[in-house]
């Protein structure tokens, strides 16, 4: 029995997004605990749980409070458990997460009293003394969205302000064993704002890299993780903050391996070099088109030129590289996806993310595609409850189809080009990196989907 339940709901299809660690619900127990709370987390794909099996753990926990994490792709599955508890428990609702944060009116929508938009720690905690009784106000809970009698009242999102306070994520509920990768945040937030991206922090909020240097050390100690992530929005935003936290997991000597995700713009040689002579081995870039105009439009305004120069350094410092790249920005053309493809192919990183570019709310993209008339605001809503099967955004001229069929033959063209696949070959150093030549080999052969290697290749092997 506990008092307080967290979900993080079904959904993550692939064995890749199943093997990062959801930290936003460890960093919120982690606070309820140090007061007294007893709390658990359900991890629904983890544990192989769809909608009923969440409700059932929440039939068997009988909690006071429930905490359920919302991404807006999630939305379908988080409607279904929250009308699975109302029919077996009166247990109190809050929800929150990045979806909420931009778009409190889903709190009505969903039926529940209370909502948290933006860093959840401190409030979540004032909202559930609330419900049992400790405290009568609710003052104290910033961020705060409250549905009473269908009337909503809504607080402007809490970003913490010093991030140093908050207590280490409490990964004993989750454990680091199921999960591939577990992530470290040295910073929150991002400065800029990329056309698609749903980061709503501003203002970037660093941690003291001893602070960060010694959760690693305890994720290395105490449960024997040998490679994690930087799961910052942007991690080389501030070089000296970078180079401290460099030099301090050199100076303890960890072996650890790590990776991050940045722009182009960000890096330079001699911040690679120090990034991998610390354990750095994978570095992820959003590249996002090879059109620089495109690029440029979207919110990175990097050249060619420089993203060429970096992926040349990362070779030469034995980093490996993703690069990221998005299909369906304003204003692109097929002719325009095809130009991505060959460019992705030309920097030779060791693996290219291609994705279709989705709507989320509180973005620049959302607010043109409202603009442009081709979704209006009741698209959440309309997704949620299956109206709508689909948040792509369609530029111009451009088909779903389209838009799908060029993803396909992205990941055709760059896993299964010839040159690629001898590279794959010939850098076995491993056996992880064995394994992926051969899944390469069985796709070239059509014995198995490019998705499976591509899905294997998210893996990064950085071992
Ligand atoms: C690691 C990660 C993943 C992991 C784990 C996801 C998870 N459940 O945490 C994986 C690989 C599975 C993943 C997948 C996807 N992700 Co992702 N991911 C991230 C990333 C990089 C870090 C998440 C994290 O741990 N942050 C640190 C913690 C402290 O922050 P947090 O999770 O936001 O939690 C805080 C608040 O949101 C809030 N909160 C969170 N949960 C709850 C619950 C309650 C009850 C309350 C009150 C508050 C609350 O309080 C927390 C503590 O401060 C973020 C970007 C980022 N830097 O945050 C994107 C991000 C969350 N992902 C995003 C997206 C779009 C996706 C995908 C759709 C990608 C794709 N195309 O497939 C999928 C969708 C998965 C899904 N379940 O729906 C978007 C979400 C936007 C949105 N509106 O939904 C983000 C914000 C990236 C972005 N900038 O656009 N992702
Ligand atoms: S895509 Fe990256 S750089 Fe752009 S706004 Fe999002 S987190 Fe920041």
């Amino acid at each position: 029995m506990k008092d307080i339940v967290l979900i993080n709901p079904p959904y993550q299809k692939t064995s890749w997004e199943r093997s990062y660690s959801p930290l936003g619900l460890p960093y919120i127990a982690s606070n309820l605990e140090d007061k007294g709370h007893s709390v658990g987390i359900v991890d629904s794909d983890v544990e192989g749980l769809d909608v009923e099996g969440v409700v059932s753990v929440v039939a068997r926990e009988n909690p006071k409070v429930v905490g359920i994490s919302v991404l807006t792709h999630a939305l379908p599955k988080v409607c279904h458990i929250i009308e699975g508890i109302r029919e077996i428990s009166n247990c109190e609702i809050i929800v929150g997460g990045a979806h909420i944060t931009a778009d409190p009116e889903m709190v009505r929508n969903l039926g529940v009293k209370y909502g948290i938009r933006g860093e959840a720690e401190y409030s979540f905690l004032n909202v559930v003394d609330h419900i049992l009784g400790n405290t009568s106000s609710l003052e104290g809970a910033e961020g705060l969205v409250l549905n009473e009698n269908n009337i909503l009242r809504v607080k402007n999102p809490c970003f913490i302000d010093d991030i140093n306070k908050l207590p280490r994520p409490a990964r004993h509920l989750i454990g680091t064993g199921r999960y591939r990768y577990t992530c470290v945040f040295s910073s929150r937030g991002c400065p800029y704002e990329c056309i698609y991206c749903a980061e709503q922090c501003k203002r970037v909020r660093f941690r003291e890299p001893e602070s960060v240097v010694e959760e690693v050390e305890e994720l290395v100690k105490g449960y024997g993780v040998r490679e994690f992530e930087f799961g910052d929005s942007v991690f080389t935003l501030n070089h000296a903050h970078v180079l401290e936290m460099c030099e301090l997991l050199k100076k303890k000597n960890l072996r650890v391996r790590w990776s991050c995700i940045t722009r182009a713009d960000l890096v330079d040689g001699s911040l690679l070099r120090t990034m991998r002579d610390s354990g750095c081995r994978f570095v992820s870039f959003g590249v996002e088109s090879g059109v620089e105009e495109i690029r440029f439009r979207g919110g990175k305004e990097i050249t060619d030129d420089k993203i060429r120069e970096v992926f040349k350094q990362c070779r030469e410092f034995g980093l490996k590289t993703r690069a990221s790249i998005l299909f369906g920005s304003p204003g692109e053309t097929l002719g325009d996806m095809r130009k991505s493809i060959e460019f992705a192919r030309e920097l030779k990183p060791d693996y290219a993310l291609f994705s279709v570019t989705q709507l989320l709310p509180g973005t620049r993209l959302f607010k043109q595609a409202l603009a442009e008339g081709k979704v209006d605001k009741n698209i959440w809503l309309d997704y949620m409850q299956g109206k709508r099967t689909s948040l792509d955004y369609l530029p111009d001229g451009i088909t779903l189809e389209d838009l799908y069929r060029v993803n396909v033959e992205a990941f055709n063209r760059f896993y299964l080009d010839g040159g690629y696949i001898r590279g794959k070959i010939s850098g076995v150093s491993s056996l992880v990196e064995l394994k992926e030549a051969l899944f390469i080999l069985l796709a070239k052969a059509n014995v198995i989907p490019v998705g499976g290697v591509v899905e294997d290749s998210m893996h990064k092997c950085i071992e």
